[in-house]
């Protein structure tokens, strides 16, 4: 919090030194104690300046996504302004469902600068280097069935894929049930968490992961041809804290038009981007293979196959593979 503070009033005067007896009377707090952040400050990549005579200056902000750095630029009214940064965590949807657990009210956001053990769908894992990509869990409470929770999912792959499309000016697409691809390479993903009762929802976490400064040679050999990253596709470095505001910012247009307009909005959206429809594929879910036509999204996320002859099949997890 000290450390919060300290910036901001060093961010208020960008050109400008700032004197430490300045700076400790108003954050009523000593001199000593202002230089101890400050050498925290530098050695986590803020290039501060100081100067026994004049006091500090900020030269230059390391590209980290805590409170401090994101939320100046964040127009959301609620979404991800709580920060609960970290430099690592196993998976941060495991930090937000217990910060959930305790109470952590809806928009809250854990970000971490890497995961140590991030997760994927059906128990894979997601590679979660650090400083380079993005990494997040909000923390939604709707008051909707526990039933109606597959389409918070469907709902965030739209905002996330429009805010890259916002962002880029490249158009991505959704691949069943939630990747984000970018010529047809995952470059974000999504993992969704409910604690729920039978009849009503407790918190949802929703689990984002976007490649975006990762280049391509720096990917596992085995996922090097199916994932790329923004840098890659845009053929430059990213901000990643502007990229993170435009996400949260779609999170919390789409959250609205999820409880306002119901599921209408947000399926039509979905089978935008998703174009599965009349597609031939071939569907892998608990280890069963499954081929046929898919006929559409249920309004519970379910995938609806044909098989060739003619039944009707609902596929509620698994992954695709399209076939043309
Ligand atoms: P998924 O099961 O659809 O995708 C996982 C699969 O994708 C892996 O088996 C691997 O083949 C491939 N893969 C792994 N890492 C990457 C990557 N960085 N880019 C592209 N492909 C990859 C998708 O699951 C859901 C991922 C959600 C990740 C977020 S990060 C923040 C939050 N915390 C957490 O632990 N998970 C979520």
């Amino acid at each position: 919090m000290l450390d919060d503070k300290i910036l901001k009033l060093l961010k208020e005067r960008p050109s400008a030194f700032l004197s430490g007896q300045e700076i400790s009377r108003r954050l009523n707090v000593s001199r000593t104690a202002v230089w101890k952040r400050v050498k925290r400050l530098r050695s986590i990549g803020y290039e501060i300046k100081a100067s026994t005579r004049s006091g500090y200056r900020l030269v230059r902000s390391p590209d980290l996504l805590t409170a401090s750095e994101v939320k100046p630029i964040l127009s959301t009214k609620w979404m991800g302004r709580v920060i609960h940064h970290f430099h690592t965590v196993d998976s941060t949807n495991s930090t937000a469902y217990q910060l959930a657990l305790s109470g952590a009210r809806e928009g809250e956001m854990v970000i971490s600068e890497s995961q140590q053990k991030g997760r994927g769908r059906l128990g894979r894992h997601w590679f979660s280097p650090p400083s380079l990509n993005l990494y997040l869990s909000v923390i939604l409470r709707p008051k909707i069935p526990p039933q109606q929770a597959s389409l918070i999912t469907l709902m965030a792959a739209v905002a996330t894929a429009d805010a890259i499309e916002k962002f880029s000016g490249l158009l991505p697409s959704i691949k069943w049930p939630n990747d984000i691809l970018l010529r047809g390479r995952k470059v974000a993903g999504l993992l969704n968490e409910i604690h729920s009762e039978m009849d009503r929802i407790h918190f949802v976490i929703l689990g984002i992961g976007v490649n975006v400064n990762m280049d391509g040679k720096m990917f596992p050999k085995e996922i090097r041809s199916s994932a790329t990253s923004l840098k890659d596709e845009m053929g430059q470095p990213i901000s990643r804290k502007i990229f993170l505001s435009r996400l949260l910012e779609e999170l919390e247009r789409w959250y609205a038009i999820f409880l306002e307009e119901g599921d209408h909005a947000v399926l039509k959206a979905w089978r935008e981007r998703a174009q599965i429809k009349g597609r031939s594929v071939k569907v892998t879910s608990f280890g069963e293979a499954l081929t046929g036509i898919a006929v559409d999204v249920d309004s519970d996320g379910a995938l609806i196959l044909e098989t060739k002859n003619g039944e009707r099949k609902r596929v509620v997890a698994g992954d695709v593979e399209y076939k043309r």
